[in-house]
């Protein structure tokens, strides 16, 4: 699924989430080689500013409780909520704290380039906003996704650091063919990851948190099974894109994350295509789970 520059040039979208039965959203055309683009601020209208402002308002309005500390600390970082930020005066403000920029880009990107832009901590924000008719739930990740849901925590030292070695992690599993058990390790943790504080568990992954009705079900609700981070297991476990997750991932702290991805993965692919994949909602006999907060 990865198309080359030429395909790019000639406005081929390469990537869609899932069977890709769906068109791709985004104009291809002007991207780059390395598919980032520019973000056209002036090109959004009155209205898109303003569904943006009002996606932003019905998740910053159930924070509390719900998203981890470090998340809630950091969401004032994107700016007046009225108006979609500029990613340049974004990037600034982030690469004082962090040393990432967030980089525009039409849409979803081919794996190996998104790894790229990762490791050099470059994060790539989506141009486009969903539609009015979207305002509950848009499948590609948009604008408001990969603002509200991501950024922030690229201002905590430690997410920051571990984006970036996910990144250099995933230019070698393009290499290795494992592009699918970390696009695992993605899910279950920068996208719907779970962590548990002395308050109990709280939502950091982007997916849940720009939700409007993830963000307390991932935590509240009874449905769900919750089991504690173990790498193997994620890179078994496969996943949903177009409803509530059935099974969530529980870390203790950032650094923990960060510790997981250390080591060379090369044995861990090893060992984890030896195994049966495991169905998303499925428990294994004898597996802890994590109760509901
Ligand atoms: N492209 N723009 C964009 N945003 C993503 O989050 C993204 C992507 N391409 C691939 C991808 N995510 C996932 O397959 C990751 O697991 C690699
Ligand atoms: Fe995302």
């Amino acid at each position: 699924m990865i198309a080359n520059d030429k395909a790019v040039n000639r406005g081929v979208a390469p990537v869609t989430y899932g069977q890709g039965e769906r068109p791709p959203r985004g104009d291809y055309s002007t991207a780059r080689g390395d598919y980032t683009c520019d973000q056209n601020w002036s090109a959004y209208t009155a209205q898109e500013h303003d569904l943006y402002r009002r996606l932003y308002e019905r998740q910053a309005a159930q924070l509390e409780g719900l998203a981890c500390d470090e998340f809630t600390a950091a969401v004032k970082h994107l700016g007046a909520p009225e108006r979609i930020p500029r990613f340049d005066e974004l990037s600034n403000r982030l690469y004082r704290q962090t040393r990432w920029e967030v980089v525009a880009v039409p849409g979803l990107i081919p794996e190996e380039a998104f790894f790229a832009l990762l490791a050099k901590r470059r994060f790539p924000v989506t141009g486009w906003i969903r539609g009015p008719e979207e305002f509950d739930y848009v499948v590609e990740p948009d604008v408001f996704h990969d603002l509200f849901g991501h950024v922030p925590l690229l201002f905590d030292p430690v997410f920051a650091d571990y984006m970036q070695a996910y990144g250099a992690g995933g230019l070698k599993a393009s290499r290795l063919d494992a592009c699918e058990l970390l696009a695992r390790l993605y899910w279950y943790t920068v996208e719907f990851g779970l962590i548990q504080t002395p308050q109990g568990l709280r939502a950091y992954g982007a997916g849940i948190l720009s939700s409007a009705g993830e963000l307390r079900h991932s935590v509240r609700s009874g449905e769900p099974s919750r089991v504690p981070f173990d790498l193997q297991r994620i890179m078994r476990t496969r996943y949903k894109i177009d409803s509530y997750q059935s099974t969530y991932f529980v870390i203790d702290s950032f650094q923990q994350l960060f510790d997981a991805t250390a080591p060379d993965f090369t044995p861990i692919y090893r060992a984890v295509r030896e195994l049966p994949e495991i169905e998303a909602g499925a428990v294994l006999p004898g597996e802890r789970l994590i109760a509901a907060s």
